[in-house]
């Protein structure tokens, strides 16, 4: 009877732990988040970049980046890209790349020419803008967003 009691305790034990393993990786997922932003205006086009870290347990991808200016006459959506810079026979360009993904605990660096490349890309006419809204889309559903002024520092927003 004893011995019956203890296999049932042990059973019950084991599916509370691996329930609270799966709530831990599942539920906290991936934990993206954003510092050290910037923007630099150029002609009919800008650059943003910042470091992406990742505090969760699961790998996450940005997979998709909205850009809103936003001016007196009020807000305007902008073509974005996520880039990276490349060198190619000793010349630097740009191509646009589908995703940027960071491992569990890890920072990613889109920082243009600085790391990896990546950078985001914004197109339009950039110089009629005073802020810009960022919602980066992640891969797990998350969304960061956070505004960046040219020249100036940006902050994230908590939601
Ligand atoms: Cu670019």
């Amino acid at each position: 009877m004893q011995y019956v009691l203890r296999v049932l305790y042990l059973g019950v034990a084991a599916v509370v732990a691996a329930a609270a393993v799966i709530a831990l990786v599942f539920g906290v997922g991936s934990l993206p988040e954003v510092s050290d932003i910037s923007m630099r205006k150029g002609t009919n086009s800008a650059g943003i970049f910042f470091d992406l870290h990742n505090r969760g347990f699961l790998p996450d991808c940005v997979v998709d980046v909205e850009v809103l200016g936003e001016a007196h006459m009020g807000e305007q959506a902008l073509r974005a890209e996520l880039h990276r810079t490349v060198m190619e026979d000793n010349v630097m360009r740009m191509v646009k790349v589908d995703k940027v993904c960071v491992p569990p605990f890890s920072t990613v660096k889109l920082r243009g020419a600085e790391g990896e490349g990546y950078h985001i890309m914004v197109f339009g006419e950039v110089e009629h803008f005073d802020s810009f809204h960022v919602h980066l889309k992640m891969e797990s559903g998350k969304v960061i967003h956070f505004d960046v002024q040219p020249l100036g520092t940006g902050y994230q927003h908590s939601h």
